[in-house]
């Protein structure tokens, strides 16, 4: 009994590998704690990568939907909305901004790409592709890295800043190791295609913090 108790203590509180297709991360409130740890499938350093998500927020204020830290470089990866018109992206350190249009009040998928052979970053928001960018031709992302979800990381696992956290839900995170076709991003769309870095059906996690796990509601009109 004692055991089995200690357990379930033990798998709610920390560690956790799930199926998440059915559900999502809420992060209720502005605080500098709540965040969600990533654990990645993979180790290995990154010559590519695309991440999908979706989010519904009602942040007016510039926020973080998605921070990669490695040693000594805490905006490794970064995806730092800055609304209404702008995405503020850093790789290896480097900020760069595309311009994309107004946001508004429901339900946003984001995926972004990038590939070192060329450079080529990618994003799109809402199945639109914004004007491509060139960042960081040649460079390797190295390991390990500190991948979270509800904060930007300004140290390696922390340095958080209430004023960046993300407030809002955020549902269907996935991550590869390689940039997406458009044919994959599609698939991503409908739910058909997950990650091989980070899988949303089956997600190793850890929750810090006032996040909830919440089941996705969908009304039916
Ligand atoms: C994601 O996880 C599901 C469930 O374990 C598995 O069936 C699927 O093959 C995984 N996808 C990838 C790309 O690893
Ligand atoms: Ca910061």
């Amino acid at each position: 009994m004692k055991t089995y108790f200690l357990l379930l203590v033990f798998i709610a509180g920390s560690l956790a590998q799930e199926d998440l297709s059915q559900k999502g991360f809420l992060f209720p409130e502005e605080t500098s704690t709540a965040h969600v740890i990533l654990k990645p499938e993979t180790s290995k350093p990154l010559k590519k990568f695309t991440v999908c998500l979706r989010s519904y927020t009602e942040l007016t204020r510039e926020h973080t939907l998605f921070s990669l830290a490695t040693a000594g470089k805490d905006n490794m990866v970064l995806i730092f909305p800055q609304p209404p018109n702008h995405y503020s992206i850093c790789i290896n350190n480097k900020e760069f901004h595309i311009k994309v249009d107004t946001e508004i009040l429901d339900w946003k998928h984001t995926c972004m790409s990038w590939d070192s052979d060329s450079g080529l970053v990618q994003l799109w928001v809402n199945r639109k592709l914004y004007v491509r960018k060139v960042s960081n031709k040649g460079f390797i992302i190295p390991s390990p890295a500190s991948i979270i979800l509800g904060q930007d990381q300004d140290s390696y696992g922390g340095g958080f800043q209430a004023s960046q956290c993300f407030v809002g839900e955020i549902n269907q995170f996935d991550m590869w190791d390689y940039a997406l076709s458009l044919e994959e991003i599609n698939q991503v769309l409908v739910n058909e295609k997950n990650g091989n870095v980070l899988n949303w059906t089956s997600l190793s996690y850890e929750i810090k913090g006032g996040v909830l796990v919440v089941p996705l509601y969908q009304c039916k009109l």
